[in-house]
């Protein structure tokens, strides 16, 4: 019986042999550590550990096609005292339980950097389909090799899967003989494209939407034959879920009339979109019609598929973190006046009450503004304690400021609106 046993525990390390990779870790991760991961349009957030923190197979994996280009972000958390740390990343690109074979230092720093890193880093096309082992180190002090164990810091391993291909459904034009997406230009960033028969995407293009604001998107049509143009139907999608499809609700931001021009609108994206994680985005140019499905093939036209990181210049992510339902303030006046502002709920969809109370009778108003200035309701007040309801549902989608005035003294409350 004890031979048996001995006979399965060879076989059992026989058999896990090939995935016993080096060790790496820090002593501590007290100070400092890797508090998220971005790869691509997947992030993964973690706190402080012993030193290693083991998330292969533990979370939905990274992905990712050998030969594509993708964005990755890690990001630092301190105790207190900000340092310099050195980051790299390894990938096991052959699965053979190493991360020395060509290539598979897919991103290292020689310098020390405070706060986090961003890399644009492309997948040999060469590497094993499957998955595989992806190392990430952050070391306080000096460059961090793949084996070390290091004073401070922090290592992550996570599970990788190199794809055949996108798992989002393909769509193409099958034939650019006539018309061609030219550029889609997301906020002053420029993708130029020109003809490329069919389907193009760029997921290291830099592109960022604003969370609270309008985002410009300018989208050109390139023709040929002079002067000939075309009517086309510009459609585009997020996908806003991140389930690698565009066919949920709302995930159609545009369609466009049958235009020959240049097409330019303004995107106002959902203040529930978590801000520095990646999105990514569809847009089709079709001849004359409007494509139906975001997974179709047709004539004539293009496709083209890009990434976006969510900014949030105004801070409406921390808004809505630190106070998800209810935002208020009470301010002592004088000696003689307390006010306060209560404005529920946040986000809004139909109406917002707001409890405004100041504890003596005198004369008060309110103003609702929103980011461009422009005031949209303006009201005065004359009870001490009055409760407002204010209808916002053709408001249109974004970030507002509730000012009240008391004695010519001005404060303000943000808010946001979200249909
Ligand atoms: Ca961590
Ligand atoms: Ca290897
Ligand atoms: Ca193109
Ligand atoms: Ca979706």
């Amino acid at each position: 019986m004890k031979q048996l046993l001995f006979l399965i525990l060879c076989i059992f390390q026989v058999l896990t042999l090939k995935a016993q990779y080096c060790s790496s870790t820090a002593s501590t991760a007290d100070y400092e550590w890797i508090a998220s991961v971005r790869f691509d349009t997947r992030t993964h957030y973690s706190g402080p550990s012993s030193g290693y923190e083991d998330f292969y197979g533990g979370i939905l994996p990274f992905r990712a096609v050998p030969g594509s280009c993708y964005n990755m972000n890690i990001e630092v958390d301190y105790a207190a005292t900000n340092y310099q740390e050195y980051f790299a990343v390894w990938i096991d690109l052959n699965h053979d339980g190493d991360f020395f074979d060509p290539g598979e230092e897919i991103f290292k720093t020689f310098a020390g950097i405070v706060g986090g890193v961003g890399a644009n880093i492309t997948i040999p096309a060469s590497a094993t389909l499957g998955e595989t082992r992806m190392r990430v180190s952050m070391k306080y002090g000096f460059a961090v090799e793949p084996c070390d164990e290091y004073a401070y810091g922090e290592v992550e391993d996570y599970m990788i899967q190199l794809l055949p291909e996108e798992p989002t459904c393909p769509s193409a034009g099958l034939s650019t003989d006539y018309e061609y997406i030219k550029s889609v230009k997301i906020n002053n960033v420029d993708n130029y494209s020109g003809d490329n028969g069919g389907y193009f995407s760029d997921f290291c293009g830099g592109n960022y939407l604003n969370m609270g604001m309008e985002n410009e998107l300018v989208l050109e049509p390139g023709f040929y034959g002079n002067p000939s143009t075309y009517p086309e139907v510009w459609k585009v999608w997020i996908d806003y879920n991140k389930n690698d499809s565009f066919e949920d609700v709302g995930e159609v931001v545009h369609i466009s009339a049958p235009n020959e021009e240049v097409e330019i609108f303004n995107l106002t994206i959902p203040t529930s979109l978590i801000s520095d994680e990646m999105y990514r985005m569809r847009v089709s140019m079709r001849y004359n019609s409007a494509v139906t499905s975001s997974c179709s093939a047709y004539s004539w036209g293009e496709v083209e598929d890009y990434e976006f990181v969510v900014k949030d210049p105004l801070g409406v992510a921390t808004l809505l973190q630190e106070e998800s339902h209810t935002r208020a303030f009470t301010k002592v006046k004088s000696s003689r006046v307390k006010e306060s502002v209560k404005i529920n709920p946040n986000p809004a969809d139909q109406f917002i009450n707001i409890s405004f109370k100041y504890e003596r009778d005198i004369p008060a108003s309110y103003r609702i503004i929103n980011m461009q200035g422009a005031i949209m309701e303006e009201k005065a007040v004359d009870m001490v304690g009055e409760e407002i309801r204010v209808s916002v549902h053709d408001y249109p989608n974004g970030y507002y400021l509730f000012q009240s005035k008391i004695c010519d003294d001005w404060n303000a409350v943000p808010f946001i609106v979200l249909h």
